[in-house]
């Protein structure tokens, strides 16, 4: 494609708004425009990437028998009625009227399309097991759409819902999906992630690694253990000190309201201290106990009390329950009925610190179980960098990344909902088993932006390039540059290589400059030694330049692009 015939608007500036590097090169180097909050437009350089990725995809999902359709993005709003789900998203959920008054709502996944279709199609377990992928526009409405593609309202995705007739062949195919995705990323070449996730009857996510990933993982040094944090189990061994239990006192500790002023003030091991936090869970008020070093997990919390919700009181809440402050709360003298959860590590504290429920008191020597009793203790906090393995193989690094993936066995509750069912081999109705994969496309360009880039601009791997060539000639108006490289354009395209051939009447550093910023594997310069048939060979990765004979070009380039 010639540069001067093709639509690349690459930018000099950085734009103020763009704050992560992704962003700001895949704005600058004419990839993508923003359209609106959270919406962008997908120029033809972004659009050559994504063929290139779907390629990718598609190959992968039909190894595995998954099959491509491409459903509606206005959905029914009656279908999410059965689901329940029209109101559990909120604001984040797209909802329109059409001329009728009839409700809709915009894609922002498709459980309910895709049972609503098999249901009225497919009637025997004979037909099954059965996965359908689709790559198709989403839509979320974001609260605050940032990070350019990373979290936009309007996105590309490939989801795919597998039906089986026993949980058996749901495990298997899952397996599949995890191992299909694990072949789609490292075909992309990702510094990637796959991580113990939480959804439906077990899941995972693929985590790709970049500082200024919102996802927080949890893995082990010498195991393939590895977790979304917020699901990271804690499995400590706690030691009890043998320190004989001292009497419950009373100390005034005025303005004392933090675990940081209170360890200031009292000069104590933060593990000493009892944290107490008064939550709502299912609209009633209890206490969360957990160590002063330790935070509560409320994403555990919630899967370890079986509840949808879990949510902080609020001061007025605490101030009407225990007439003091949040800073002042404590596990002892609780009102009658205020249920005490506790996290484990909680058992191991002897001659503990806790708040007097009376604002600056505080009581010390406060021991679990003689001073307060504890209706349930739980795996409820945060796991900490350094701590053991939950696997029991060595310890906790943290790390921070992009969601790009994720894969959830999502069982029947969904198909149960909507009468998704089947005939089984007894001719009895079967809800369908589940499962329902996405990868977020989008979210990837920005993930392998994110991953490989450096000062100069974006470093596309070789075969995700938008383009395989960069061909420039250091002065068009000098014709045997401009012959060379349209006989090197001629043959290069002739032997399949797509190539970007920039002869725009521009000065030479700005070709450099701009040439750089999109990021091509391989420029081809035409400048001063043309007339001796030699080109200047520029790789991007490693920025490394040589001068090549007209007549070695495809032999090295063959090798270059063969070579993993
Ligand atoms: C909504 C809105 C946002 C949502 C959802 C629904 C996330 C929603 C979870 C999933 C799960 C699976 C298909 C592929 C695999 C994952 N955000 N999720 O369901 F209405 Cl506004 O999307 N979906």
């Amino acid at each position: 494609m010639k540069q001067s015939k093709t639509f690349i608007p690459t930018m000099r500036e950085t734009p103020a708004d763009a704050d992560i590097r992704s962003h700001q090169l895949l704005l600058r180097a004419g990839y993508i425009r923003q359209n609106g909050s959270g919406i962008y437009t997908y120029l033809t350089l972004a659009q050559r990437v994504f063929r290139k990725i779907e390629k990718i995809i598609r190959q992968e999902m039909e190894a595995i028998e998954g099959v491509e359709i491409s459903m509606p993005a206005l959905q029914r709003a009656e279908l999410w009625k059965e689901t329940e789900r029209l109101d559990s998203f909120g604001d984040e959920l797209f909802r329109l009227r059409d001329r009728h008054d009839k409700e809709f709502v915009l894609s922002p996944t498709d459980e309910e399309v895709i049972i609503s279709l098999l249901r009225d199609e497919v009637r025997s377990y004979k037909k099954l097991p059965l996965t359908l992928f689709q790559i198709q526009t989403k839509f979320r409405d974001e609260d605050k759409p940032r990070y350019g593609l990373l979290r936009n309202r309007e996105f590309i995705m490939k989801d795919a819902y597998s039906f089986h007739a026993t949980q058996e062949s749901l495990d298997e195919k899952y397996l599949e999906v995890m191992q299909a995705y694990t072949n789609i990323l490292t075909r992309l070449g990702m510094h990637f992630r796959m991580v113990i996730s939480d959804g439906g009857e077990g899941a995972h996510e693929f985590i790709a690694l970049a500082e200024i990933g919102e996802d927080k993982i949890a893995y082990s040094d010498s195991s393939t253990y590895a977790a979304n944090i917020a699901m990271a189990e804690v499995n400590v061994e706690y030691e009890t000190s043998e320190e004989k239990l001292k009497e419950t006192t009373k100390i005034a500790t005025p303005n004392q309201r933090t675990i940081e002023e209170l360890i200031e003030f009292l000069a104590i091991d933060p593990e000493l201290i009892l944290k107490s936090l008064v939550y709502k869970i299912d609209e009633e008020l209890s206490v969360v106990v957990c160590r002063g070093d330790h935070s509560i997990n409320e994403h555990k919390l919630k899967k370890a009390l079986n509840v949808e919700k879990v949510e902080l009181a609020s001061e007025q809440e605490i101030e009407e329950l225990l007439g003091c402050h949040a800073g002042s709360i404590g596990p002892v003298k609780l009102p009658v009925g205020v249920k005490v959860f506790a996290d484990h590590a909680v058992a191991s504290v002897v001659n503990g610190v806790a708040g007097a429920n009376e604002d600056d008191y505080h009581l010390i020597n406060v021991n679990p179980e003689r001073d307060f009793a504890i209706d349930d203790y739980l795996d409820i906090r945060y796991l900490q960098e350094g701590e053991a393995s939950p696997d029991g193989m060595g310890s906790i690094k943290f790390a921070e990344g992009i969601g790009i993936g994720h894969i959830c066995k999502l069982g029947t509750s969904y198909s149960e909902q909507m009468k998704g069912n089947f005939l089984n081999e007894h001719g009895r109705a079967k809800p369908f088993i589940m499962g329902s994969y996405e990868l977020g496309i989008s979210r990837l360009i920005a993930a392998i932006a994110e991953q490989f880039n450096d000062e100069y601009g974006l470093k596309w791997p070789k075969h995700l390039a938008p383009f395989d060539i960069h061909l420039v000639t250091v002065n068009v108006k000098d014709e045997v540059q401009k012959q060379l490289a349209d006989e090197l354009y001629a043959v290069l395209e002739s032997y399949r290589y797509d190539v970007l051939y920039d002869d725009r009447a521009e000065r030479a550093g700005v070709k450099f400059a701009d040439s750089d910023l999109i990021g091509l594997p391989v420029r081809i310069t035409i400048g001063k030694r043309a007339a001796e048939g030699i080109v200047e060979v520029t790789f991007r990765q490693s920025g490394e330049s040589i001068d090549w004979q007209k007549e070695e070009v495809l032999e090295k380039l063959q090798s270059f692009f063969s070579a993993d």
